[in-house]
């Protein structure tokens, strides 16, 4: 891989040598999209992904007014966070104007976050807990995003080893199931704490869910507030025809527009087979079977 091709949380720059001393003694594969993924405490990650985590776990130190945004990949960050931002900020600024300069995918703590995985912006200990349901729709949200991001290194991969190496588990951030079930359990016993969020819901009564969020990081909605101009603003129409997301780039040159689209629930029939689908939802079955 080469490193220009690849945002920089997928390479495998500024590794600390007691990074690259973990790394050697990891279960490590050849991944899809990166060319070695590692597992550390349960999950799959890239090199970089592993220092990121490392960097956080030594130096991060919550305060009781951060929020933490965490989700697998696809699952809907940066809507959740455009949400999270207005909703905060709703009473500072006229938001419309605020967010056509300053939502993009990777416009919130970037300096700090650039090298983790999850975004930081909520509550700490309070976390929303953003995940789709649907794990065809992750995968192939993903699988798109792979292939627009690096054409040269996921064009050997056939899209069944990748749904191979899906189910598995053997992909960044993944089990998905596994991190979907320990959210959602973190969830049920510490309610106060821990917020669970799908996709699928927020896309189907997103005003009941903008307004759940929002009490949840304590800025509920009074009777007389709207909470539709807020979810019209963070619309994927709204979103995605923003300037900075049409035209601007993050940091690491991704383009912001590979963040947008198609924004649907059951996108995946386009991309996947029935038999690949079937394949997909066995290993949720068996996953989620009993919870
Ligand atoms: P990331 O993991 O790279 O941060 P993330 O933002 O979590 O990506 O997810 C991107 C998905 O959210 C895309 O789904 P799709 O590929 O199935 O279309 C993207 O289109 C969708 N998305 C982005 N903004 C919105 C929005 N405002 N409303 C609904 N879906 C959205």
């Amino acid at each position: 891989m080469t490193s220009s091709s690849v945002p920089i949380y997928l390479g495998d720059e500024d590794l600390t040598q007691e990074t690259r001393d973990l790394l050697s003694s990891l279960p490590s594969e050849k991944g899809w999209l990166v060319s070695q993924i590692y597992q550390f405490e349960g999950s799959w990650h890239t090199q970089g992904l592993v220092q990121g985590i490392l960097n956080c776990q030594k130096n991060f130190k919550a305060k009781d007014s951060d929020i933490i945004l965490a989700t697998t990949p696809k699952s809907g960050t940066t809507w959740l966070k455009a949400l999270l931002f207005a909703l905060i900020h709703r009473d500072k600024f006229p938001i419309t104007a605020y967010l056509q300069t300053s939502i993009s995918p990777s416009c919130l703590l970037q300096d700090s976050c650039k090298r983790t995985y999850s975004i930081i912006l909520c509550r700490y200990p309070l976390r929303a807990r953003l995940v789709r349901l649907d794990p065809k729709d992750v995968f192939v949200s993903l699988w798109h995003f792979g292939r627009k991001l690096s054409p040269e290194e996921t064009a050997e991969y056939p899209i069944e080893k990748v749904v191979e190496a899906f189910c598995q588990g053997k992909f960044i951030g993944g089990p998905f199931w596994d991190h979907v079930l320990e959210y959602w359990y973190e969830s049920r016993k510490n309610p106060n704490k821990v917020l669970f969020v799908t996709y699928e819901k927020l896309k189907k009564q997103t005003e009941v869910e903008v307004k759940r969020i929002a009490d949840f990081i304590g800025c509920g909605f009074t009777a007389e507030e709207e909470v539709s101009e807020i979810v019209k603003l963070c619309s994927f129409e709204s979103l995605s025809k923003l300037e900075v997301n049409r035209q601007g780039k993050l940091p690491n040159g991704i383009e912001s527009n590979s963040y947008f689209r198609k924004g649907e629930i059951g996108g995946w029939r386009d991309t996947l087979s029935e038999s690949l689908a079937e394949v997909i939802d066995r290993t949720t079955e068996e996953k989620f079977r009993g919870s």
